[in-house]
């Protein structure tokens, strides 16, 4: 049976991406959000997100008639679930996300339907799902209970895309496929064919949403060796920027960079539903969690320290020096600032800094509201000119251009090893 129509549950970073590249591909698409303004702006073929390249192709969806968003679903062949799994206090997941979607789609579903689950979820959500589905469609067979030939087929595919790359890695990346039975993953393989050039590869479901959560751990893990070997170089005086390069060289060492702590919305997150369900045997990816969130406030300590050592040399008082901050974005070269380590270390110092501060960053027209009113958005010369102490908290190339010999400052935190 072939994919005539399909719907898209959640139109944010991945779902509406996956939504208009389905959609450039001559398939009609209905994208379903609870956002009003999110649907208004899709319909007008207008984005409400940051990414590249991404805006063109909804709008061409969108006049072409391929593509319109709406906030209840209506039927379609396969539905594809990419709506937020957030944690709450405790770190313990929150999947009312995904049982408000499903339970939205359960009254349009029809014998045949295909139904995916996208969002970065624990072990055993999708089969948590499709009994939420059942239990709201007595009438149709799941593949829980109808392995070979379900009315509804359900697997979990999770999304790998890299922000900033989205547009090029959704179609490029090999797709984990997590059937909960082998025909179900076959009905997925088969949707995502649609415009996948990399490979599906089937697996099962439990195995799938393991996968995702274990990728981004992984680079978590990685991530916090790096930050943790930043905190003993400065006790040991040692270039950490200098040491990396050099222990890289062996064959067999890959390490990766320091930096303010870890943001965006994935890796800060998924490694939580790993210990979540396993406190016993995740250890190292708790700790990797904790090094890596304790980053900014260490950060902070190291400008009240370079603070403290200019005043010493100056005979200037706290309230007389300017701290600039360069860069918020939680990663170089994007305007992202959402779960920003760089925005965490900005606010930490401008509540505690008693004289000015200000922040420059040249992706952004003006500050977010966490730091209105405690710091000012200014030039990148300005703050070269006339700062007294300079924090590099994201190495965007326009800083990386900077030549740092000519820096007269000699009061600086580089948290990126920019200014080597
Ligand atoms: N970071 C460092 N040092 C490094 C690399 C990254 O401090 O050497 C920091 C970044 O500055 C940023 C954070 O880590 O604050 C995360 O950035 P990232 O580029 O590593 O990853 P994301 O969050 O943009 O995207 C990740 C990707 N996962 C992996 O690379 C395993 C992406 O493929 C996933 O699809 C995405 O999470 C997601 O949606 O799960």
């Amino acid at each position: 049976m072939s994919f005539n129509i399909l719907s898209v549950i959640g139109l944010g970073y991945i779902g509406l991406p996956t939504a208009a590249i389905f959609a450039s591909r001559g398939k009609q698409v209905i994208g379903v959000d609870v956002n009003p303004h999110a649907v208004a702006t899709i319909n007008r073929g207008e984005i409400h997100i940051v990414e590249p390249d991404l805006d063109h192709v909804v709008q061409t969806a969108v006049q072409q008639g391929n593509f319109s968003a709406r906030t209840t679903p209506v039927a379609a062949d396969a539905f594809l679930i990419a709506v937020p799994t957030p944690f709450m206090g405790d770190h313990q997941p929150d999947l009312s996300y995904v049982k408000a979607a499903a339970l939205s789609i359960a009254p349009v579903l029809k014998k045949g339907d295909l139904v995916i689950l996208e969002s970065t979820s624990p072990v055993g959500t999708t089969e948590q799902m499709a009994d939420w589905l059942a239990d709201a469609r007595p009438d149709l067979r799941f593949p829980q209970h109808e392995a070979e030939q379900p009315d509804i087929f359900i697997a979990y595919c999770p999304e790998r895309v890299l922000p900033g790359h989205i547009m090029a890695e959704l179609i490029k990346n090999d797709r984990v496929i997590g059937g909960m039975t082998p025909a179900c993953s076959a009905r997925a393989s088969e949707l995502y064919r649609i415009f996948l050039e990399g490979a599906c590869v089937e697996t099962n479901a439990r195995t799938a949403e393991m996968c995702k959560l274990t990728e981004n751990s992984f680079r978590d893990v990685n991530i916090a060796f790096a930050n943790e070997l930043s905190l003993i170089c400065a006790e040991q005086q040692i270039n950490v920027w200098e040491l990396i390069r050099l222990a890289n060289r062996h064959p067999r060492v890959n390490i990766l960079q320091p930096g303010p702590g870890v943001g965006g919305h994935c890796i800060a997150v998924d490694p939580w539903f790993i210990v979540a369900q396993n406190p016993q045997q995740a250890r190292l990816i708790r700790t990797a969690r904790e090094v890596n969130d304790a980053k900014p406030h260490w950060v902070l300590d190291q400008v009240k320290q370079t603070l403290a050592d200019c005043l010493i040399a100056s005979g200037k008082r706290a309230s007389d020096i300017t701290i600039a901050c360069f860069g918020l974005a939680f990663k170089p070269n994007i305007d992202d600032l959402r779960e920003s380590p760089a925005m965490e270390v900005a606010q930490l110092i401008a509540r505690w800094h008693s004289g000015t501060n200000w922040v420059v960053e040249p992706h952004v027209k003006s500050l977010p509201q966490k730091l209105t009113g405690l710091a000012t958005l200014i030039s990148l010369e300005q703050a070269l000119a006339e700062a007294d102490v300079l924090v590099m908290l994201v190495d965007h190339q326009a800083f990386r251009d900077i030549d740092s010999t000519a820096i007269a400052q000699p009061w600086r935190v580089d948290t990126r090893g920019v200014w080597q």
